[in-house]
């Protein structure tokens, strides 16, 4: 089972954190600090903005547009939609989605709140990877540029048993997810057996996946998940994903602390 890890348990939360990033690349997180009521405010903004009929939402982001603002179906994912801000860390990428898609002034605010928790969250993570590691304390993660993600499943009685989002890692450092709180689907690949385990959701939770940049950052040291998510019930899914990416303009490079003889740097910038 994809390992639980309690924030308000703080001894051995940074050993917890650095373990489950090692065996799992992906661990769930309760008492995050994020309160429940602004957890649910922003699943309600994802529903509202993504229930806008598909004309709309595709007007709102007309292709080969810089950074793609809604992500229709695909032949690939077809019950799976998606509105994207590319950078929370640039004021125009984010006023751009906000006048494209019509946010109102109440879903900004929570919009807004919801993805700085979200990001402090991430960031505290960070720290205790970098402690976790026996890193200097320096901010490595800082201006690390981060794109939040909304995510709609169709699910229907005629979905059950597809496919919502195929088989993938993710690309940045660390994703950290609001899943669904009543309808499962998300799966993960266990590191050591190949198995596909279920990460069933716990209500009030929060989900960290580790992604490709993280692999190559810890010189190898962190699991890169793959995971995917089925549809097993016939009810909409919704998840609200915030991607920190890699650094700006730079390589992704392992610290050279985390290279010795029996751990050579396995990923050349
Ligand atoms: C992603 O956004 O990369 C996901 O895999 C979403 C996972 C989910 O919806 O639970």
């Amino acid at each position: 089972r994809v390992p639980i890890i309690d924030m308000q348990e703080l001894s051995g939360l940074t050993e917890k954190i650095v373990k489950a990033c090692e065996e799992w690349g992906c661990f769930r997180l309760l008492n995050h600090g994020v309160s429940l009521k602004l957890l649910s405010e922003m699943k309600t903004v994802c529903r509202s903005l993504l229930d806008l009929p598909l004309e709309i939402k595709k007007e709102n982001s007309p292709p080969g547009h810089a950074g793609q603002i809604y992500r229709p179906p695909n032949e690939a994912n077809r019950y799976f939609e998606g509105l994207s801000i590319s950078d929370m860390t640039s004021p125009a990428a984010v006023d751009d989605f906000f006048t494209q898609v019509g946010v109102t002034p109440q879903q900004r605010e929570i919009i807004l709140k919801y993805s700085q928790a979200l990001h402090d969250l991430a960031k505290y993570l960070g720290g205790k990877i970098v402690e976790g590691l026996g890193l200097s304390g320096v901010d490595r993660f800082k201006d690390w540029p981060c794109q939040f993600q909304m995510n709609k499943y169709n699910y229907s009685p005629e979905t059950v048993g597809s496919i919502g989002a195929i088989m993938h890692s993710d690309p940045g450092f660390l994703t950290v997810l609001q899943d669904d709180e009543l309808v499962n689907g998300l799966e993960v690949v266990n590191k050591f057996t190949g198995d596909l385990v279920s990460v069933d959701p716990i209500p009030g939770t929060l989900v960290v996946n580790l992604g490709d940049v993280a692999k190559v950052w810890s010189n190898g040291r962190f699991y890169n998940v793959k995971h995917r998510v089925q549809c097993y019930q016939p009810n909409i899914r919704i998840s609200i994903a915030l991607f920190v990416l890699g650094a700006r303009d730079k390589k992704v490079e392992a610290p050279v602390e985390l290279e010795d003889s029996e751990h050579p740097r396995l990923y050349i910038p």
